[in-house]
């Protein structure tokens, strides 16, 4: 395993309670996969046969995460896109039998291979912007063969990339047509058989339900959070995405991870957030894809310091997004992040929402050398610029996964 010293760099390190936590003239030793000193760079240590990098003063962030995706399913759902420019709504489309529907039945059909192959550009386009960690969840099965096929293959995605991978089983995203006007039979499944199927392969690290007018009720989505407790398995919740019905408040007192999409959160239903210390994941990508104008609560989010992240939602339907740098800038543009909040968001702050804030999310001794280096000096500039790449190298895990600019 390579030790490196990075010197003359531009360090955000995330580590405190806000802001970018910047370290300028900076340098970090990477030993054994983990952050093993860091410091101004007069300080160095006497490093031995460590490779040292001089980054010219660039910018070094802990490795992006993407907390939130719908990465793995087959097909695409473009003629929907010319459906809503035409005046249809995403709910209309859904209430149709198209939208999630129309993503299960090509997933279904689809081998775990061809899952795989369609589920890769969209991992490597993450990858090449810095993602060091993807949380990627089933829900276009709507059956335990296929829920568990979806969970494969995320599973072989981490194996085979240098990316680590959180599965989150949501075998309660949307209603299976063999279910039809029995909502309740289908939650029955989800609880007896198809969650402790899937968790009994190892492919469940935590558990969601979207709990919205076009999928499950409050009711519904607390029996999964029963059955997924009795699991000892974590949960988070698509929330408020349409209408309030409760959701975030249910999940947060449950000690749920996170609440996800929040627009329609009640201002006053904040505080229960902050309470349970549960995250507020936001979905810019699916509030601009859908044209949606309700912004999520945002002052109360701030008034009680909630925990913001962000992320792509990548899926077929509302969000056809696999650009993280994209997601900052439209969370900035459009929900007036700072530059700042939008870095945490896809660090520190998503490391929370998937329960992984010991281990990565922030440059800080001993934690795990998730590092991006940047042909940037300052950390505004990843929000601010639409289109431009600037990932100059990426370390997983202390190993390197891309090191191509990094005499640039
Ligand atoms: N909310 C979302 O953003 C995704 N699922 C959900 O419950 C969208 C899924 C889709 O439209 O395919
Ligand atoms: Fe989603």
């Amino acid at each position: 395993m390579p030790r490196t010293l990075f010197i003359n760099v531009t360090i955000a390190c995330l580590d405190s309670e806000s802001g970018y936590g910047l370290r300028e003239h900076g340098a970090l030793l990477v030993e054994a996969g983990k952050i093993a000193w860091l410091g101004a760079m007069q300080d160095q240590p006497a490093v031995g046969d460590a490779e040292v990098i001089d980054c010219a003063g660039r910018l070094l962030t802990p490795g992006l995460i993407d907390c939130h995706s719908h990465l793995v399913y087959a097909g695409d759902r473009a003629d929907e896109f010319e459906m809503r420019l035409e005046g249809a709504s995403y709910a209309e489309i859904a209430q149709r039998g198209g939208g999630i529907i129309s993503t299960v039945t090509a997933t279904r059909a689809a081998s775990e291979a061809e899952l795989f192959a369609q589920a890769l550009p969209r991992l490597n386009s993450l990858l090449a912007e810095g993602v060091t960690t993807v949380e990627i969840k089933s829900g276009y099965g709507l059956d335990s063969d296929n829920e568990i096929k979806m969970l494969r293959v995320a599973r072989q995605l981490g194996s085979e990339f240098q990316v680590r991978v959180q599965k989150t089983f949501l075998g309660a995203h949307a209603l299976p047509p063999e279910f039809a006007g029995r909502s309740d039979d289908y939650i029955e499944r989800v609880c007896a058989e198809m969650l402790p199927r899937a968790h009994a392969e190892g492919l469940v690290d935590a558990v969601d339900v979207f709990i919205e007018s076009i999928a499950f009720s409050l009711a519904q989505g607390t029996k999964v959070f029963d059955c997924a407790q009795a699991l000892g398995l974590p949960i988070k919740a698509h929330v408020e995405q349409l209408s309030d019905l409760g959701g975030a408040v249910m999940a947060a007192s449950r000690g749920a991870l996170s609440v996800d999409h929040i627009e329609y959160l009640a201002a006053a239903d904040v505080a229960s957030l902050a309470q349970h210390e549960t995250v507020a994941v936001l979905l810019p990508g699916a509030f601009y894809v859908l044209r949606e104008t309700q912004l999520p609560p945002l002052a109360a989010l701030r008034e009680h310091q909630v925990p913001m992240a962000l992320a792509s939602d990548a899926n077929p339907g509302s969000s056809p997004v696999t650009s993280l740098l994209l997601v900052m800038n439209m969370a900035c543009t459009l929900f007036r992040l700072t530059p700042a909040e939008a870095l945490r968001g896809v660090t520190i702050n998503a490391a929370r929402a998937l329960g992984l804030a010991t281990e990565i999310g922030s440059i800080e001794v001993g934690k795990q050398a998730d590092i991006v280096l940047w042909n940037v000096v300052k950390p505004s500039l990843l929000s601010y610029q639409i289109g431009i790449n600037p990932c100059a190298a990426v370390m997983q895990a202390g190993n390197w996964r891309s090191r191509t600019g990094l005499s640039a």
